[in-house]
This record gives structure tokens, C-alpha cells and sequence, in this order.
């Protein structure tokens, strides 16, 4: 078996050019002790013409010796224009239908309510608002919107033109962690936040360090492009997120328990993204099988509620492309 490299990446800045590399074909035990040596720079990142179409290198040679075709733990492929210069971009755009088990989500709440989530599906705050909607087992109607186009019906309610925005009757609000808020005061469905005030409060000590930490950490590793700041960024985030894993619930799975509650549903979006995002775009390694962080993403990835919620992997992919290489951040606390 051999392939070529297309674009070897160390942190996303290109070490080889496509039209060196393109020149020449190596066998994998060719490039063996490269990837080895390049396995010390976890962002880096190798798109090739194999299966695996851009992976970290310690995922390449520990999958190539597990199986030469390497199709199981790569992540997918980057969208066509990834890696292309700023000027041969394509003017961005964001997804604007859900797909997978999101779209089946969107028809089955597209009947008018007067509990409205207009939202956009790509979109990590909308997530939070959606997933609890559909933990608490509400009625509601789902409106898809381009945040970015900023139509009138969203502007109404939030005159910055920012998604989530929830309507219902004449009322209307956003921020997504206000409309957390909203939802459980409503006192209606399965409730998010525990009944102990102890218990409440520390939960909502835990969602103010995801949006002071987490959040803005996500985006400011998956926007760097200079080697030592990601280096630095990885590192940071990673310290975040072990915060908030050391302060869960022991055996889990979820942050207080067996059932999924408040700190869940604020960190969901971003936990489900590290797979979907950061793993492909910057080499993120996947929580190790068995450790607390990996059993509590699993009973996410797990749960209906927030499959419901869910787009195909693709969207996400090609949702960050332009943050990926540095470009305008596509939502606030970026
Ligand atoms: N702090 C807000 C952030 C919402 C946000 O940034 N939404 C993005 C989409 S993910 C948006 O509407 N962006 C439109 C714009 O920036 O004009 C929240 O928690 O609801």
C-alpha cells in the first residue's frame, strides 16, 4: 500500500507544500519514524490521499499498524475548501437545514406553538436551549434562522439578531443560559436543576465555568494558528474541562449522576464539538475509553434528548472551517 500526502500541517502551518508532496509516493513504513517524531507535536495533522484524510500523526501510526486502511479511527474529511489560502475561499456560509436526527427534531416540532425557539442548527447556544426542550418534554415550535442575515422575526425579539431567541405568546428573550433559566422556572417537565439550594447553586457555579472558561477556551484554541499558542490554548483547555470532570459525580455518568441535568445540557455542546471539531481540525485527542470524561461524553452522545438535537458530523465540520484557520469568529464570547 502506498499514498501521497497532500498537506502536512504542524499546527496549521504548512511544513511541506501540496506541490512537494504531491510529487512523491511513500509506503507508510516509509514515513514511519516521521510520524513518530511528529507525534510530539499533538496539532499537527497529515491530509492524505489514504482513507484517513487528515489525521493527528499519533492516530496515523498507531491506526496504520492497526490496520492499514485506517478507516475506523480517523476523523472524517475536512470540507473541499479546507486548507485553501483566504483569497481562494469561498465567501462563508453557515448551514442553514439540519440534517440527520436534528431534521426529524425540526419537523416534528414545525407546527405553529406559542412556545418558539427560533434558532440556527449549527449553533452550540441554540443546543443548550433545544437539548433542554426536549428533556423537559415540551411543546414548542422549532424556526430555523440565519443569524446572520438577521431577519425580522429575530430582531423583534433580540434586537442584536443573536440565536437562541425564545418567544412565547407576546414575550420574548435570549442568551442561552437566561433561557435555561426561563425553561426550569416554567415548572413544567422534567426539571434540570436539582431541588437543594446546595446542590442548585454549586450546579450553577459549574455553568458559569463553562461560559467564563470552557466556551471562550474552545474558540480561542480552535482559532490559533501560531504553533506555541495552540500548544498553549490545548493545554489550557484541557485544564477547564479536567475541572469541571474532577467535580462531577464519581460514578456519573453524567455531571450529578444517572440522570442529565443543568451542567450537562451547558457543557453538551461543547463536549459533543471536541470529536467533531477539535479532533479533526486541531488533532484534539479523543477521552480515553474508561476514564470519567470519556463515560460522561458517551452517556451524552447517548442520550435522546440530546440525539434529537443532533446533525449530521458534516455540518459541524464545515460549520468552523473559517475559525478554524483564524477567521471571524461566528458567535460571541469567541
Ligand atoms: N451569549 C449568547 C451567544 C449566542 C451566539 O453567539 N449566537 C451566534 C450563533 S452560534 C449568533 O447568533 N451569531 C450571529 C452574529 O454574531 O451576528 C448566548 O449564550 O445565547
Amino acid at each position: 500500500m502506498s499514498f501521497r500526502i497532500l498537506q502536512l500541517r504542524i499546527n496549521c502551518n504548512h511544513l511541506f507544500s501540496p506541490s512537494q508532496l504531491s510529487r512523491s509516493r511513500f509506503s507508510p513504513f516509509q514515513i514511519s519514524p516521521f510520524l513518530t517524531l511528529l507525534s510530539a507535536f499533538p496539532t499537527t495533522t497529515i491530509i492524505t490521499t489514504s482513507p484517513a484524510s487528515i489525521i493527528a500523526p499519533t492516530r496515523f501510526f498507531s491506526a496504520y499498524h492497526k490496520n492499514p486502511e485506517m478507516s475506523d479511527p480517523s476523523p472524517p474529511p475536512l470540507p473541499s475548501h479546507a486548507g485553501k489560502a483566504p483569497g481562494q475561499r469561498q465567501q462563508k456560509t453557515y448551514p442553514k437545514k439540519a440534517s440527520g436526527q436534528a431534521l426529524q427534531t425540526v419537523k416534528r416540532h414545525s407546527k405553529p406553538n406559542e412556545l418558539k425557539l427560533f434558532g440556527s442548527c449549527f449553533c452550540p447556544f441554540v443546543q443548550r436551549v433545544w437539548i433542554a426542550l426536549e428533556v423537559k418534554g415540551l411543546n414548542y415550535q422549532y424556526i430555523e434562522v440565519d443569524p446572520y442575515k438577521k431577519p425580522q422575526s429575530l430582531l423583534d425579539i433580540n434586537p442584536r439578531g443573536l440565536v437562541p431567541a425564545l418567544k412565547h405568546g407576546d414575550w420574548g428573550c435570549y442568551e442561552s443560559t437566561v433561557l435555561l433559566d426561563y425553561l426550569e422556572d416554567l415548572g413544567v417537565g422534567t426539571a434540570l436543576l436539582p431541588e437543594h439550594p446546595q446542590v442548585k447553586a454549586t450546579s450553577r457555579l459549574w455553568v458559569d465555568h463553562v461560559n467564563r472558561n470552557i466556551v471562550p477556551g474552545f474558540y480561542r484554541y480552535l482559532q490559533a494558528q501560531e504553533q506555541q499558542k495552540q500548544v498553549e490554548l490545548a493545554e489550557e483547555l484541557r485544564i477547564e474541562i479536567a475541572k469541571i470532570v474532577d467535580a462531577a459525580d464519581v460514578v456519573g455518568p453524567f455531571f450529578l449522576g444517572p440522570f442529565i441535568t443543568f451542567v450537562d445540557v451547558s457543557i453538551a455542546p461543547w463536549l459533543l464539538r471536541l470529536s467533531r471539531v477539535l479532533h479533526p481540525y486541531k488533532g484534539w485527542p479523543l477521552a480515553q475509553p474508561g476514564t470519567r470524561l470519556a463515560a460522561w461524553i458517551n452517556a451524552l452522545e447517548g442520550s435522546e434528548a440530546v440525539g434529537n438535537t443532533l446533525s449530521d458530523p458534516v455540518l459541524y465540520l464545515e460549520n468552523y472551517e473559517r475559525e478554524s484557520t483564524g477567521y471571524e469568529p461566528g458567535c460571541e464570547g469567541c
